[in-house]
C-alpha cells in the first residue's frame, strides 16, 4: 500500500474497500449492539480497534481504516450529533453567526477526540507490519454540509444558501473546519497512522460551478495537504473528491496529494491518461458488484485492474459497501485481484 502511494506500481495491486468495517459484517453488528449506540462505538477504543481488525482478520486486506465518523469533529466541536437507527446520523442545524462563533476552541476539541487517538494507537499495536492504517476526517466543505443541514440530503442545499445569505458565517465555519482537520489529522499521524485520507464525499455538490468548487474544495484540500507536509513529510495523503466529474484532473493537479480516490463515474482510462501522471489512482468498483450474486463482478474488475495497473495503484470500491453486500462477494473479489 505504502508503495503504491510513493509512486510505485506493482503487477498485484494493494487492495482495501471504502466502509470495509460496517453493517454488511455480523461481526460488526455485534460489536455495535454490544457497545450501545454508533457513537459510543467510536469513542470506544477497544471495541472501535476491533471492529477496524474484523475485515483484516476476515479478508485480509493490505490496508485497514480507523474506525471512526467524519461526524466525530463536529461533536468534538461541541456541536448535537446523534444516529438514528437504520436511518443515518442526526445534527442539531447550525444557522446563526453566533452558534457558529460558540464552536469549541481547540483544546476541548483534542481532549474529546483523545479516544480517536488512543484507538489509532491500538490498531497499529495489533495490525501486521504489512498491513497500512489509513486515519480519516471529512473535507471542511463535506463536513459543513452536515453542520449546517443538519444530516445528508438534497444535494445539501442548506450550506449552499448560507454561503450566499451570510458568506462571513460560513467563510467563519469553513476556516474553523479547515484548522480542526489539520490539528486532528496530524494529532492521528502522530499516533501511528501510516497514511490519512479526506472524504470530500458531497464534492460533486459544487462541481457545477468551477469559481465556488476551487474556493471551497480545491484550495482548502490544498492548504490542509501543504500543512501536513510541513509537519508530516513522509506520510502520504490520499483525497477523495467524490462527484467532481470533469473537475477531478484539476483537482488533481493542484493539490497534489499523493494518491487520488476516484468513484465510479469515472472512466478508469481517464484517470490513467490524466490522473496517474500526478498521483496514485485509488478506486474505483462500483459498490453494487457485491450485492446479491455478484453477476459482472470479475469482469468490472478486470476493466480496472488492466487499465490502471500499469502505473501507481490502490484497488478500491467507488464509494462505499453496502449493509445489503454479501462477504462471499468481497472474498471472491480480493481473490479475484490479487490472482
Ligand atoms: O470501514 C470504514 O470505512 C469505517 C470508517 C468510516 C468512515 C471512513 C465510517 C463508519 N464512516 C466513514 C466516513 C464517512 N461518514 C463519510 C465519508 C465517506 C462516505 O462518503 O461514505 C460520510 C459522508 C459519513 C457520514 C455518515 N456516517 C453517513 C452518511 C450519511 C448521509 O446521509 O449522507 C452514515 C450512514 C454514517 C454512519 C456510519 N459511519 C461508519 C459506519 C460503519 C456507519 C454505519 C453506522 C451503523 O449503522 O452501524
Amino acid at each position: 500500500m505504502l508503495r503504491a502511494l510513493s509512486g510505485q506500481s506493482s503487477p498485484v495491486p494493494p487492495i482495501w474497500l471504502m466502509r470495509q468495517a460496517g453493517r454488511y459484517l455480523p461481526e460488526y453488528l455485534k460489536t455495535r449492539a454490544d457497545a450501545g449506540s454508533f457513537l459510543e462505538l467510536c469513542y470506544d477504543s477497544d471495541r472501535a480497534t476491533e471492529v477496524t481488525l474484523q475485515p483484516i482478520r476476515r479478508f485480509g486486506f493490505d490496508a485497514a481504516i480507523l474506525f471512526a465518523d467524519i461526524l466525530l469533529v463536529p461533536h468534538a466541536l461541541g456541536q448535537k450529533v446523534w444516529f438514528e437507527v437504520g436511518e443515518g446520523p442526526r445534527l442539531e442545524p447550525l444557522q446563526s453567526s453566533e452558534q457558529v462563533a460558540r464552536l469549541n476552541e481547540l483544546d476541548l476539541f483534542h481532549d474529546n477526540l483523545a479516544p480517536v487517538y488512543e484507538t489509532v494507537r491500538m490498531i497499529r499495536a495489533k495490525l501486521p507490519a504489512t498491513t497500512a492504517l489509513i486515519g480519516f476526517a471529512g473535507a471542511p466543505w463535506t463536513v459543513a454540509t452536515y453542520m449546517i443541514a443538519g444530516r445528508g440530503k438534497d444535494n445539501q442545499t442548506g450550506a449552499k444558501a448560507m454561503m450566499k445569505n451570510d458568506p462571513l458565517t460560513f467563510e467563519r465555519l469553513m476556516h474553523r473546519l479547515e484548522n480542526a482537520t489539520v490539528e486532528y489529522l496530524s494529532k492521528q499521524i502522530a499516533a501511528g497512522a501510516d497514511t490519512v485520507k479526506l472524504f470530500d464525499s458531497w464534492a460533486g455538490a459544487l462541481a457545477g460551478d468551477e469559481p465556488l468548487f476551487r474556493r471551497w474544495c480545491i484550495e482548502p484540500a490544498e492548504r490542509i495537504v501543504a500543512r501536513l507536509r510541513e509537519r508530516h513529510p513522509d506520510t502520504p495523503v490520499i483525497v477523495f473528491p467524490r462527484g467532481a466529474d470533469r473537475l477531478y484532473g484539476g483537482y488533481a493537479r493542484s493539490v497534489g496529494a499523493a494518491c487520488v480516490a476516484i468513484d465510479e463515474a469515472v472512466s478508469p482510462e481517464w484517470a490513467r491518461d490524466v490522473i496517474q501522471p500526478v498521483a496514485a489512482v485509488q478506486g474505483n468498483l462500483d459498490p453494487h458488484h457485491l450485492v446479491g450474486l455478484g453477476e459482472g463482478l470479475e469482469a468490472a474488475a478486470e476493466r480496472i485492474l488492466e487499465t490502471l495497473s500499469g502505473g501507481p495503484f490502490v484497488f478500491n470500491l467507488g464509494h462505499g459497501i453496502t449493509p445489503d453486500a454479501d462477504p462471499r462477494n468481497v472474498e471472491r473479489l480480493v481473490r479475484f485481484v490479487r490472482g
